[in-house]
């Protein structure tokens, strides 16, 4: 068992065997200029700062040999999964499914959609396309996760009110322990991070645990 003692808002203790890593969304699109995130108006910059140490603990991750998992927003070619609702929310200069620099915005397949370089998932790892902010809805991470004997959830990526928080919500509902790195993560909106990470914690971790990367490997090496 690993004791992540200054884990908040009390000591977040799990068995790596049934323990998986969750990084959500680490995508071209959100993270550099010309993406989905920039049309909406975003200052891009911000989420670049969350890549090192979100490296770093995907490579920890892959050192202990737990189950490591990707997610990607994005939709189909012909968007037949994606509610107008969704593509006609706010005023993007582009909206899902037009082209753009890095190809068609949050499509399957573009080169918008892939995971940054940095973050590639390896051969093994699974990746989950999702067409809406949690990583549940419409998708077999729930199959995918009680095949492997999965119970607790590490939680790493963007953004961390949308879609991080949506989908640790989706896995609190569906009875997982949920761990969310506090430097792995990252919004367009710092007072929405702080105030997420408040709120996932209050209550007596009403959501989940939040700890620092370097508190996890400390107590992961230990
Ligand atoms: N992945 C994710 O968070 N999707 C979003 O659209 N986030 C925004 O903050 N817009």
């Amino acid at each position: 068992m690993v004791d992540v003692n200054a884990a908040q808002p009390f000591p977040f203790t799990f068995d790596p065997a049934t323990t998986a890593l969750v990084v959500i969304d680490m995508q071209r699109d959100f993270i550099e200029p010309g993406g989905f995130g920039e049309t909406l108006g975003n200052d891009v910059s911000l989420l670049q700062a969350i890549v090192p140490t979100t490296a770093a603990l995907l490579a920890l991750c892959r050192a202990k040999e737990i189950m490591v998992i990707h997610t990607r927003e994005c939709h189909r070619p012909d968007l037949s999964d994606l509610f107008a609702a969704k593509r006609d929310r706010g005023q993007p200069s582009l909206r899902i499914g037009d082209p753009g620099p890095m190809g068609r915005i949050l499509v399957a397949g573009e080169d918008g959609a892939e995971i940054i370089p940095e973050l590639s998932p390896m051969s093994g790892e699974l990746v989950i396309d999702k067409p809406g902010k949690g990583a549940f809805y419409a998708t077999p991470l729930t199959d995918q996760l009680r095949q492997n004997g999965i119970t607790n959830l590490i939680f790493a990526g963007v953004t961390t009110e949308v879609c991080v928080q949506t989908t640790m919500r989706e896995a609190n509902d569906r009875g997982y322990n949920c761990l969310l790195i506090e430097d792995a993560t990252e919004s367009y909106f710092p007072a929405f991070k702080a105030a997420t990470l408040e709120m996932v914690r209050a209550q007596g971790a009403i959501v989940g645990w939040t700890a620092l990367f370097e508190q996890l490997e400390a107590a992961w090496n230990d």
